[in-house]
């Protein structure tokens, strides 16, 4: 596998990239003027792909990489690459868990605090001087709540064991029961989010979870219900969302992601009840460099053993 030749998908950290170029003579994909036009002449010498969550790999790459022995991705989710085709190829495809638990329940935390005591649009009220004016309405308490949590993984349980310095009750909705654990299963999304006052999305995106949570989960949430995504934008029927914020059958969203990234629902900038983030759950200096040495650890691997380090 010595001198493997990589190509990289799309940009990333600009030491990521120099790096990514240097070590591994990386193709940098997004420069070529011509992607497919390039891929059709220089395609078949690619072994090994450095991709994103973001970026992904579209079914013509893949198809036009014939060559394929290995996928290094960044980032937790693999939903933007096309898995079946991967599989019945026999082509591995590392991610990098686990290094971004921490960031991405910190930021779940920081937007169910920010959505229910209104932290961000507080902060615009004393921008825009309304404070001289009057006084700021009152919010929702977030301490001794209920907590539901869509997707008990490894970031879920991190949103879990944070949610108990808020003395907050907690159940979740998994397909199954998650092994060990004690918090309350509850096979019916429709009741977690009934049950809920705050309901957190940490599940994977893709097929599987397309569009779960619905108008009927949203209704069910309910008028004073907050809810929290740090999953995937694809997991909420976002035009149901809108709908259900802007006539009030749901009380408030905090969002770190969206259906057709960057792309914000014009309707929703208009919302007070509404924080948006620009998918930042995992946005550290401290945890982008520990996933850019996973994913160099991984590329390293294949190139060394043939062997991936953290396949998924
Ligand atoms: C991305 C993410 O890695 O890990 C994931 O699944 O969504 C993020 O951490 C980041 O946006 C770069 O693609």
């Amino acid at each position: 596998m010595k001198g493997a030749k990589v190509l990289q998908v799309g940009p990333l950290s600009e030491r990521f990239n120099r790096r990514l170029a240097e070590e591994y003579g990386a193709e940098p994909y997004w420069k070529q003027a011509d992607g497919p036009a390039f891929l059709a002449e220089y395609g078949g010498t690619f072994e090994v792909l450095v991709t994103s969550a973001r970026f992904g790999c579209s079914p013509a790459m893949l198809e036009a990489l014939p060559s394929l022995r290995a996928i290094c991705s960044f980032g937790v989710g693999y939903d933007a690459i096309p898995l079946e085709a991967v599989r019945r190829r026999g082509i591995p495809l590392s991610n990098t868990p686990e290094v971004l638990n921490e960031c991405v329940a910190d930021l779940a935390m920081g937007l169910l605090i920010d959505g229910a005591r209104r932290i961000a649009e507080a902060d615009r009220f004393v921008r825009a001087g309304q404070w001289r004016i009057g006084n700021f309405p009152l919010a929702t308490r977030v301490s001794g709540k209920r907590l539901g949590i869509v997707g008990l993984g490894r970031i879920g349980q991190a949103v879990a064991r944070r949610s108990s310095g808020f003395d907050m009750a907690v159940r979740y909705h998994n397909r199954r029961p998650v092994d060990g654990c004690s918090y309350g299963h509850e096979p019916s999304l429709v009741e977690l989010a009934r049950w809920a006052d705050f309901l957190v999305l940490t599940c994977p995106g893709g097929p599987a979870t397309h569009h779960l949570v619905d108008a009927e989960v949203l209704a069910a949430l309910g008028p004073k219900g907050l809810l929290v995504n740090v999953a995937r934008g694809s997991v909420v029927d976002e035009a149901a969302l809108v709908a259900a914020l802007a006539d009030g059958r749901l009380g408030a969203a905090a969002l770190d992601v969206f259906e057709q990234e960057p792309q914000v629902p014009a309707a929703l900038l208009e919302m007070p009840n509404v924080v948006l983030l620009p998918h930042i759950g995992s946005a550290t200096g401290e945890t982008r460099l520990q996933m850019e040495e996973l994913v160099i650890a991984n590329l390293q691997a294949f190139i060394d053993k043939g062997e991936l380090l953290t396949p998924v």
